[in-house]
């Protein structure tokens, strides 16, 4: 964490305030959202010392001796009292957790009918009696089962819940809950985006030595059911398949498996290709022999078949590959060899499928030769191959179709390919929302998504009925977060980055839970029990993307950010005077007004809607206004639904959504009292320095957007 000099005072003040007072404590916030202090309601914690004098856990495996640990770590902490860990049932109230296999008291209960419906990771968490005893029982059917059980309890608990008369059965609506990492091996992140730090993955060290933080990780990521990683970028190096790497990713494996996490790895489609053949940057650095990389070769094919072999024999339990082909210059099937995306797909699914892993190959592809409108691309290029691809394939594909912008319509692939299980991917680490700078609360982005109607099949053919399988029947499903996950103490470079990683994984188990749920539970365990300032904080967080939107992007503006580092504001060319892929490309500003047509006076990418979204999308007058300048090019004196004209309604969400930053500025200084001294200096440098950048925003786009507008910037009240 980094202070400027202004804040110095104050943390010398406060060093010898945490000195002379030993009740104020100094939080770095590296134990997330699992510190465990002690509950201060007196009468929940009566109650629950009551409820859980002992811990009863019968059975042996490494996943049961991490619940052990975990399960007396956090009741010792809640309860401030030692809490024995025993595997018979003893006097007074106990928590029981087992699976039937290996629990006798387990198999003495009525339970086989709920456990029947909760399929290889669900769990129970029940209130009973057991020969009198008063019992919470945490069943599954796995051990990993009742480590999300366990989890879940100890959430239950941070937030104050009653266990009185429990009754909760939960699985996962998704079966592959995904984290993606765009690490690269030389420990920094792909394209710059290391905005909490380096990598976690000391690459030179392994598998030698065994950085603890890899099972404080695991550990984080099963708490919230994530079961798999992808530790590598997807612009991969081939040298991630070489044999020395695979013993070091076969170590990480080990130290993830008993939490349930199994490892996936992004791939390079060139690796089978000789390093001496490389005459370009995409075929640059194979690691095999040959001179193609065609998957209709026989030779290529037998050469993943060869490298899928090798890495099951160290890692059984091995994922699959992640694939970014034929995109942003990683090389494919298509440029290269005039092959289609189902061709390589299905090759490496191939390779594959004999162990049981997957193959996720991306549909981020866009090319300026042949789509002038970018955002149509993958539509094009995906739609005539849907149920062409393997039965172990995925098309992963991001939430919006452009990039991960603070706000964009679904993609229009969603839906349209009710034959290719999609997977979802969403990003957690905020490339364009402000970075690890900005306090953006994600949740109310994602569940926009998620609750989008694409109307595939009717009124409510929701992303989330897509890919949760429910809507097409898909047999796989999945969803992937690109993660903001770095070697910052801290996790994710700012404290409030926590809470998109936790709500990332929530999401990922059940998409019904709402964004307010999720945000009162993160902020119950991390940063205060208190109601009042509960409510506070999640007010703050609630608010917090709209208000980013407002200030960066707001009516559906997008891609105006600086070129390459996606963080400040660039609505101007570059000296280069290159227009494709610049802001100019996006915005469209001139005399006449602002915004992309899209509509069928446009690109057209409307019709890739169905109805009636292709409809209302084309329509200037029932186009949301959150999409407008996204699929309209619109008039600046159109009149917008307030009454205001366009060129009013611009600058007035520019100033609504710096508001707001100050807003939360106030309500964070509002509690200082209440929240450790640590995490409240962090917090505050960091809203000081979103409400200058925000400001920042607000002018360069206001100035630049009135160069074509010619009208006066309206005084905003
Ligand atoms: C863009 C990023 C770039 C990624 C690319 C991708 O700017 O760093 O490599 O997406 O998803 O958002 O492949």
């Amino acid at each position: 964490m980094k202070y400027s000099l202004k804040n110095i005072n104050i943390l010398f003040v406060l060093c010898i305030v945490v000195s002379v007072c030993p009740a104020a404590s100094a939080d770095d916030g590296y134990n997330l959202w699992m510190s465990y202090k002690k509950l201060d309601d007196a009468k929940t914690l009566k109650a629950y010392q009551q409820a859980f004098s002992s811990i009863v856990i019968e059975g042996q495996s490494e996943t049961l001796d991490i619940i052990r640990e975990e399960v007396k770590k956090g009741l010792d902490g809640l309860l401030g009292v030692d809490v024995p860990v025993r595997n018979t049932l003893d006097t007074g109230g106990a928590l029981v957790i087992g699976t039937r296999r290996q629990s006798q008291i387990i198999q003495k209960l009525d339970l086989s009918d709920k456990l029947a419906t909760l399929g290889y990771e669900g769990f129970l968490i029940k209130s009973t009696k057991i020969n009198g005893i008063p019992t919470v029982v945490i069943s599954a059917n796995e051990d990993i089962g009742l480590l999300y059980g366990s989890f879940h309890l100890l959430r239950l608990m941070q937030t104050g819940q009653s266990f009185k008369n429990v009754d909760i059965c939960s699985k996962p609506k998704i079966q592959y809950r995904l984290l993606d990492h765009w690490d690269k091996l030389d420990g920094t992140i792909s394209d710059q985006r290391g905005y909490a730090g380096k990598s976690l993955w000391k690459w030179d060290e392994l598998p030698d030595k065994i950085d603890p933080r890899y099972k404080d990780y695991a550990r984080a990521n099963a708490s919230i059911g994530i079961n798999g990683v992808v530790p590598n970028s997807v612009n991969a190096d081939p040298t991630i398949l070489k044999p020395e790497y695979l013993k070091k990713v076969a170590k990480l494996a080990d130290v993830f498996r008993p939490y349930g996490i199994r490892v996936f790895l992004s791939v390079n489609f060139s690796s089978p290709i000789s390093a001496k053949f490389s005459e370009d940057g995409n075929r640059k650095g194979g690691i095999g022999n040959l001179n193609t990389s065609d998957p209709c070769d026989p030779e290529v094919r037998q050469w993943w078949k060869d490298k899928a072999k090798e890495i099951y024999q160290l890692i059984p339990d091995f994922g699959g590959f992640l694939v970014k082909a034929s995109s942003e210059g990683m090389p494919g099937p298509q440029q290269q060899y005039n092959r289609t995306h189902a061709d390589g797909a299905n090759m490496l699914a191939e390779a594959l499928a004999p162990y049981g892993g997957i193959v996720m190959w991306r549909s981020f592809v866009y090319n300026a030769d042949v789509d002038p409108d970018r955002s149509k691309r993958a539509y094009k290029e995906f739609v005539p191959f849907d149920g062409k691809f393997s039965p172990n394939v995925f098309i992963q594909t991001k939430n919006g179709p452009i990039d991960f912008q603070p706000r964009e319509p679904l993609n229009s692939l969603f839906g349209a390919m009710p034959n290719t299980p999609l997977m979802l991917e969403l990003q957690i680490m905020q490339e364009y929302l402000g970075h690890s700078k900005h306090l953006v609360y994600l949740a109310p982005m994602w569940k926009e998504y998620l609750e989008f109607d694409t109307y595939a099949k009717g009124r409510g053919s929701t992303l989330a009925s897509i890919i949760d399988g429910s809507l097409h029947n898909y047999q796989m499903t999945g969803i992937a977060g690109v993660t903001n996950i770095g070697d910052d103490r801290n996790w994710c470079g700012h404290l409030f980055g926590q809470a998109n990683w936790y709500a990332f994984g929530r999401l990922a188990w059940d998409h019904n839970l709402s964004s307010e749920t999720i945000a009162n539970e993160w902020i119950r365990m991390t940063l205060s029990r208190k109601s009042k300032v509960v409510k506070q904080i999640q007010s703050m967080m609630i608010g917090s993307r709209e208000a980013c939107v407002n200030y960066m992007t707001p009516l559906g503006l997008h891609h105006i950010m600086q070129e390459g580092f996606h963080y400040g504001p660039q609505p101007s060319l570059d000296k280069s005077g290159r227009v494709d892929w610049t802001s100019v490309y996006y915005h469209r500003a001139d005399v006449n007004g602002l915004g992309f047509d899209r509509s069928s006076t446009g690109s057209n990418a409307t019709s890739q809607y169905f109805s009636p979204n292709a409809e209302i999308f084309d329509s200037l007058k029932r186009c949301p206004e959150k999409y407008l300048l996204w699929f309209h090019h619109v008039s600046w004196d159109h009149k917008m639904k307030s009454g205001r004209t366009l060129w009013k309604e611009l600058c007035r969400r520019y100033y609504k959504g710096v508001d707001y930053v100050k807003k939360m500025e106030h309500t964070w200084d509002a509690i200082e009292k209440d929240i450790d001294p640590e995490i409240y200096l962090h917090v505050k440098e960091k809203l000081a320095t979103q409400e200058k950048d925000a400001a920042i925003w607000r002018d360069t786009c206001v100035s630049y957007f009135q160069k074509f507008s010619n009208r006066p910037v309206p005084a905003y009240k």
